[in-house]
């Protein structure tokens, strides 16, 4: 079998750093090449090879499939909702053109599997709240959510016209230790780890009854992999598969890390522009269609997700 050469674009980020090292354990370090923006601000580019890239550069792009004919890519490089309300323009210029550039080159060099992360953010105010279906209305109200429904339809328009095997998955909050989150709205569930650990408390910026989907960092690659390596004849959803770990408010958080860390105290600011987003998300997702599809599972609950932050971070 040829074997798999495997380029990730934003492998600096949250998921593409974890991302790089679990398909390096699997493909082997000089098979999986990272990419982005930015020199890496670990030892990634020691383990395999490292380039240069600005998704939305489409020469350069170019250049990078020319060299590496990569067998899969996962592109992950995106602004987030709150970043993405800073700079609306630039957000929807990332998120939507970087991914045609990359449909395009996909098709272009035959490239046979294509991972391009959706999000929970494509619903908004009007999608159901509670255990949220695969279909349903979705009327997003951030940039980012907006650049993520339409790229579900892109994705879904290359398949059914092209024959791309591109996948997707609509991420929900990933909690992870191992790299700073970038400037999402449910970064305050790993802000809230370090500055318990570091100070016994912490100011959420978010109400204490704001209820989210959420995913610890370890399902969350692993639930990519599981969908990356699935038959295609499986894959029943080419938009975005809804996947979720679990659902809890700010309060419900505050009380399992007292679990461990007694004297914590939790605290809220009085207003913060990312609530009215977060109100605008799901409450909970039904994610029935990726089990029963590719047979989904989450490995992490809260206890377990909190036990493993707060032994992780301790090191
Ligand atoms: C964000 N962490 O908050 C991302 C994610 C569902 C949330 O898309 O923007």
């Amino acid at each position: 079998m040829m074997s798999e050469r495997i380029v990730v674009i934003g492998s600096n980020g949250q998921i593409g750093t974890e991302l790089v090292t679990e398909l390096r354990k699997s493909y082997g370090d000089g098979n999986v090449i990272a990419c982005d923006i930015r020199r890496p601000d670990y030892d990634i580019k020691n383990a395999g090879p490292f380039e240069f890239v600005n998704v939305l550069e489409k020469d350069i792009l170019k250049q990078l499939f020319q060299k590496y004919k990569p067998t899969q890519v996962y592109l992950l490089a995106a602004l987030l909702s709150a970043t993405g309300e800073q700079n609306p323009k630039l957000a929807w210029d990332l998120n939507m053109n970087g991914l045609l550039n990359v449909l395009d080159l996909a098709l272009e060099y035959k490239t046979a599997r294509i991972y391009w992360p959706s999000s929970i953010a494509v619903f908004g105010p009007n999608s159901p709240k509670i255990q949220t279906p695969q279909l349903c209305i979705m009327d997003p109200i951030t940039v980012y959510g907006i650049s993520k429904l339409a790229g579900e339809r892109w994705c879904e328009y290359y398949f059914h016209r092209y024959g791309l095997d591109i996948r997707s998955i609509r991420y929900p909050g990933l909690i992870s230790w191992k790299a700073a989150p970038g400037g999402g709205t449910t970064d305050y569930a790993i802000h809230i780890f370090h500055d318990a650990l570091k100070k016994n408390s912490y100011k959420s910026f978010l109400s204490a009854e704001t209820e989210l989907p959420m995913m610890y960092m370890d399902d969350a690659i692993r639930g990519t992999i599981e969908l990356m390596d699935a038959p295609a004849e499986k894959i029943s959803i080419r938009s975005s598969y809804n996947l979720t770990g679990m659902s809890f408010t700010p309060e419900v958080l505050g009380k399992e890390i007292k679990n461990h860390i007694p004297d914590f105290k939790l605290e809220y600011m009085d207003f913060d522009q990312r609530q009215a987003i977060a109100d605008s998300w799901p409450k909970s997702i039904n994610d029935t269609v990726a089990s029963n599809d590719w047979g989904w599972k989450p490995g992490f609950n809260l206890s377990k997700m909190t036990e493993s932050m707060i032994l992780n971070l301790r090191k």
